[in-house]
């Protein structure tokens, strides 16, 4: 529980100075947004001791840096508040007020840092890192913009710039951390003499940790023009000119991952990555040296996580401060930095695998890539086994210099672990045996639990008490509550109360399924493969067939430059307005696309749905992190053996799982086959059917055509094997429909996902690195949670 000092907190006398003092205005008067910018400013106020605190608890232990281009946080108040253990007071100090604490949390923007899993995990292993008690940085940029906010006209995906940076309510600047990255110049004697120049402005977010007892550090950077103003170019009549190196070192950080199809977008992407490196690497050695490290010792002091390729640049750069400029020699360069470095891999498609042109490398890393050959040249000489170069073709191979250089280099589920070592690390594994290692991924049951759903962890308090949630594995010793109906019918009591809620936010009828397929839009999840069934769903019912009501809950964003995953879109919203509105089965099935999915419609959709769709081609995911906070939150999957459903349907029971599909061994011998997708459709009547009324413009009367191409690439190609798996999954989707037919049957299921799913909590994964990968232990004090 937190500190006495943080809890002793008087926000019922703070709240109304603070609205005074920044905005001027009084209780009475002020709307939710001015009572956010007050409360985001007496939470720095009350963070402070701790963070302070914790910086100095901190001094000579060793530090985590976890190197990320996304940080998915979310909205950061009621976060920060629930760890405090501030929520309960803010409620009340606000209704002295009649002012509501959920308005006024609604009211910070939910800043798009990230695209996905793979933000949204940097961010739950920075918190658990805080609760833990780990002395630790998370180092990203400070988009403008972020990704992009979507909306749908016509059905179809807009997308519009974001803006949250206006209401940035926690970060503090720090100018003492700024730092000055070059960029291309030339190299001479050994030296580089970079040509242009940017500034890295230090933003610091505070990560509290559970009980407020620590605090993690995201340090965000901003780029600013190293010269911002041409004074003499001004005076000379070229007034917009004159800025014109402004614009250009804001555009690095306007949009997480910049349209790269073009040649400005990759050198945009590449600088954008190394921005952060650089900023990162040198604020790492200047902690370092500041407390009287010196780089013979930084791997005692310092583990530096490659959160994916994009911060693979950190490996170059540590060694080029090393070499270059503190005069270690070259070999042992490498090796300090190897120490200090892991790697995580969080995809095996080839297209995310980062390779980088070398003419693009030589001219704006000109040192980087002299490094680089020497890092690939003694590599080859010190491994007989031959794994191949990091530069390839004329590219350099981003994954292979993240693993040359990392003494540990993880997958994120032990599926993925397992074909990491036999696909795209094969060669690279059989050369260094030990370095791969598994490290499932997590998600922190304090926000994707407790905060999400309050009516559960109410019921989790009453009988536990409030440790379960730094022991979510406890919650087991709730399964005799299996056999207890009432016990059941609060579960599903607080289901449906979500259910409303979310009906209350976004629309939604109540009564249905929830049937919830929410995350990015992309052909290997398979949103098509659930809109056909969905299709084949509403046929089967206007032919007079039997089956549980179901709403069917979509949401994501496509990628701006994919054009197949954006006709998905458009196809399920598409379908949703002949389905929604035919009246012989509309109260029976409804489709539903909520726009706009970020980490606060998640925290709305996920305790309420009913069953979570997990439907990818087995062998593409590497994990997941939605499909471990669905099961938390009590909703069975549907899904295949891919990724961490493998693993969740270890710790939930088989029987409590709706299995389907090829798996990945089987995917891949059955792509091979050349008239996969034809074999599977023939065989398949329901297919047929609903890929018929998609091609022929049953769903798009006014343009017969609109769908003709999306069904035409599952008869033809088909590389993610939604034919071949579509009777399976129908099948399985039946045997849904059974189980929740039978109430008590359900309830059962819900419940044992949500009693045995403790497992998959951040804090496991982040014990994981500390033993496997960082050899960091949590201060002293705080080690015992
Ligand atoms: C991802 C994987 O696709 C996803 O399966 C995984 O859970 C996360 C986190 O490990 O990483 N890889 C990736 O590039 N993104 C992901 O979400 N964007």
């Amino acid at each position: 529980m937190p500190k006495d000092t943080v809890a002793a907190a008087d926000l019922g006398r703070d709240l109304p100075r603070r609205l005074m003092a920044e905005r001027g205005v009084a209780p009475e008067e002020a709307p939710p947004g001015a009572w956010a910018v007050a409360l985001g400013s007496v939470l720095r106020e009350r963070i402070g001791p701790v963070w302070v605190d914790a910086r100095r608890g901190a001094r000579g232990a060793k530090h985590v840096s976890y190197l990320s281009m996304e940080f998915l946080v979310g909205r950061l108040m009621g976060d920060a508040l629930r760890n405090l253990g501030l929520f309960d007071e803010a409620e009340e100090a606000l209704a002295v007020h009649g002012v509501r604490l959920a308005d006024v949390l609604a009211e910070e923007p939910d800043p798009a840092l990230g695209n996905g899993g793979l933000g949204r995990l940097a961010a739950c292993f920075l918190e658990s890192l805080a609760s833990l008690g780990v002395p630790a940085f998370g180092y990203g940029l400070r988009y403008e913009h972020g990704l992009f906010a979507q909306s749908l006209e016509g059905g179809r995906q807009v997308e519009r710039a974001d803006h949250w940076l206006h209401a940035d309510m926690l970060s503090v600047r720090r100018p003492a951390r700024d730092v000055t990255v070059g960029f291309a110049g030339h190299v001479a004697n050994g030296a580089w003499h970079p040509s242009e120049f940017v500034d890295a402005r230090a933003h610091d977010v505070p990560v509290p940790g559970w009980g407020g007892e620590w605090c993690a550090t995201l340090r965000l950077w901003q780029p600013a023009a190293h010269e911002p103003f041409d004074l003499q170019q001004f005076n000379a009549g070229d007034h917009v000119g004159a800025q014109e190196g402004e614009a250009r070192a804001r555009a690095l950080a306007r949009v997480l991952y910049p349209e790269d199809g073009h040649e400005a977008g990759q050198a945009l992407r590449l600088k954008q990555e190394y921005l952060l490196c650089a900023a990162s690497v040198a604020d790492v050695l200047r902690r370092h040296e500041a407390a009287g490290g010196t780089s013979a010792d930084l791997p005692d002091r310092a583990a530096i996580q490659m959160n994916d390729t994009h911060p693979a640049l950190a490996a170059p750069e540590l060694v080029r401060l090393l070499a270059d400029e503190r005069g270690v020699e070259m070999g042992e360069a490498i090796r300090i930095a190897r120490a200090c470095l892991g790697y995580t891999n969080h995809t095996l498609l080839p297209e995310a695998l980062e390779a980088w042109p070398e003419g693009l490398m030589w001219h704006l890393l000109p040192r980087h890539m002299q490094i680089i050959c020497e890092i690939d040249a003694r590599h080859y000489a010190e491994t007989p086994q031959r794994p191949g170069s990091v530069i390839d073709h004329g590219v350099v191979r981003m994954g292979d210099l993240a693993f040359v250089m990392s003494h540990r280099v993880n997958g994120v589920s032990a599926l993925h672990t397992d074909l990491m070592k036999r696909t795209v690390f094969e060669g690279l594994h059989r050369a260094h045996p030990g370095r791969i290692v598994n490290q499932t991924n997590g998600v922190t049951p304090r926000r994707w639990l407790r905060g999400c759903n309050p009516g559960l962890a109410a019921l989790y308090d009453e009988a536990l008490g409030p440790g379960w949630v730094m022991e979510p594995e406890r919650l087991r010793e709730l399964e005799p509550m299996l056999d207890d109906a009432g016990w059941l019918d609060r579960f599903m009591e607080v289901k449906r109360a979500n259910q409303a809620r979310l009906a209350g936010a976004c629309g939604t009828p109540t009564g249905f399924m929830h049937d919830v397929h929410v995350k990015r839009i992309h052909e290997y999840k398979r949103q098509h493969l659930n809109l056909l069934e969905t299709i084949a769903l509403w046929q089967d019912l206007r032919d007079g067939g039997e089956h549980a009501p179901r709403l069917k809950i979509f949401a994501g964003k496509a990628a701006p430059g994919y054009a197949l995953a954006k006709e998905i879109i458009r196809a399920i919203n598409d379908v949703a307005a002949v389905v929604n509105a035919d009246p012989a089965t509309r109260d029976r099935l409804r489709v539903a696309f909520l726009p706009d999915y970020d980490v606060s419609l998640a925290e709305l959709l996920i305790p309420a749905a009913d069953l979570s769709e997990q439907i990818s081609t087995a062998g593409k995911e590497a994990s997941g992190t939605g499909n471990m906070k669905f099961a938390l939150n009590g909703a069975p999957t549907v899904g295949t053996l891919d990724g961490a459903n493998v693993e969740i349907r270890e710790h939930v029971g088989a029987e409590n799982f709706f299995l389907f599909g090829l798996t990945a061994e089987e995917a891949m011998k059955r792509r091979a086959l050349p008239d996969h997708a034809a074999r599977a459709i023939v065989v398949s009547h329901r297919l047929e059917r609903a890929l018929d009324a998609l091609q022929r413009g049953a769903f798009s009367p006014g343009e017969p055509a609109r769908h003709a191409s999306l069904a035409a690439d599952i008869r033809r190609s088909d590389h993610f094997l939604v034919a071949s798996d579509f009777d399976d999954y129908w099948r399985a989707q039946r045997e849904v429909d059974a189980a929740f037919a039978d109430p008590a049957r359900w309830a059962r299921m819900a419940v044992a996902n949500a009693l045995r799913s403790g497992w998959f909590s951040s804090d496991r994964t982040i014990r994981g690195y500390m033993d496997e990968v960082w050899n960091v232990a949590p201060v002293p004090g705080l080690g015992s949670r």
